[in-house]
């Protein structure tokens, strides 16, 4: 008898409906965690107020976003109205009084980037970063969740995307691949892209909301809930996004002139963004424009070893959606 090729025609992608989406189940952190960080938090308000009666404290990043798998570090962003202030004296005096309330490990990192006060509270094992008046973060914490509200395929594609980049070690930014914001970027554009569109794009819409943080005017459609089936008319399964996700980043993105902008809903080109040569360190290989802070490109960390390492997991996620018979197990092996 003949043998036949093992290669398998993907018409039984929905078979891997179930096996993601109890991926997706898995990581959900569970209602005691979330109180675990409320309960942080407000242990955090207390001890913030004492020294500052009218500082605000806001949780971003993935714990607000509702982009957090289950045991995430909580992202704190400490509000201070005051002129004058110079934040690392803040991040020196703040780290004094959490260090003297039982916290664990705090240590002030006044020379990083964003500087930040890293703590571990003993009563939840919660890891923790406060930074000083990061409001865009706060921003954008907010126009993400609110992308989540609109269609949960969204929610579900970022886990498994995300989970996908952490075990192949590809979620560093340290070693130049790309942050967790950066791959929500990705999963909204590559949803508002889709045709039928499965994502509108907010920030097109009528403006319902509108703040402007250190000069950036941040201003979008935020009454998601008036968009409830915004993409009914696209009938794709996770399996089929998780599928075609992988596979424009693999073969449809154009690294050479394309830039990503969830804020048109767009692809622009990196002509009219200026993003054609290195300047510094940043060297825009694979571009995805901030949707505030546009002149941002959160792929400015991607250098010419990283660029090559991104793209063959992406090949590499693509081919093993494609052919591999037990896909779930291979994409996430670890690297
Ligand atoms: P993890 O679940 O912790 O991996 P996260 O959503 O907390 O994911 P990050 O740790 O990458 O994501 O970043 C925390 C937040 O900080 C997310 C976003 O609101 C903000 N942020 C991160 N990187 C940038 C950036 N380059 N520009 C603007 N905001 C950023
Ligand atoms: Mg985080």
């Amino acid at each position: 008898r003949i043998k036949k090729k093992q290669t398998i025609c993907r018409t039984d992608i929905d078979r891997l409906n179930v096996p993601f989406l109890a991926i997706y189940e898995s990581l959900i952190p569970s209602e005691e965690e979330k109180a675990k960080q409320r309960q942080l938090l407000t242990l955090l308000e207390k001890l913030v107020s004492k020294e500052w009666p009218k500082a605000q404290l806001y949780l971003y990043g993935s714990c607000a976003n509702s982009f957090g798998v289950s045991k995430s570090d909580v992202d704190v962003c400490l509000a201070i109205e005051d002129a004058d202030m110079d934040k690392s004296e803040v991040i020196l005096k703040l780290a004094d009084i959490l260090q003297s309330d039982n916290l664990q490990n705090v240590q002030a990192l006044t020379r990083a980037r964003v500087p930040i006060v890293k703590l571990m509270d003993p009563v939840t094992g919660i890891s923790c970063d406060i930074c000083i008046n990061n409001v865009l973060a706060v921003v954008n914490t907010k126009l993400l969740r609110d992308y989540a509200q609109i269609d949960e395929r969204l929610r579900q594609l970022a886990f498994i995307v995300k989970h996908w980049a952490k075990s192949r070690g590809v979620n560093e930014t340290y070693q130049g691949t790309l942050s967790s914001y950066a791959y929500v970027l990705m999963c909204i554009h590559f949803l508002q892209q889709r045709r039928p569109a499965v994502l509108p794009c907010l920030q097109e819409m009528e403006t319902t909301y509108s703040v402007t943080v250190e000069e950036v005017k941040c201003a979008y459609f935020d009454q998601v809930e008036k968009l409830g089936d915004f993409g009914n008319h696209n009938r794709e399964t996770i399996a089929q996004l998780v599928w075609g996700f992988f596979n424009y980043w693999a073969y449809c993105h154009d690294y050479t002139k394309s830039v990503v902008s969830v804020r048109t809903g767009s692809i622009l080109s990196k002509q009219e963004k200026d993003w054609t040569r290195r300047i510094g360190n940043d060297r825009h290989l694979i571009c995805i424009e901030d949707p505030f802070e546009i002149s941002h490109d959160l792929g400015r960390v991607v250098d010419k070893y990283s660029i090559k390492v991104l793209r063959e997991e992406f090949e590499r996620a693509a081919h093993i959606m494609q052919y591999d018979p037990n896909p779930c197990g291979t994409l996430f092996k670890r690297y």
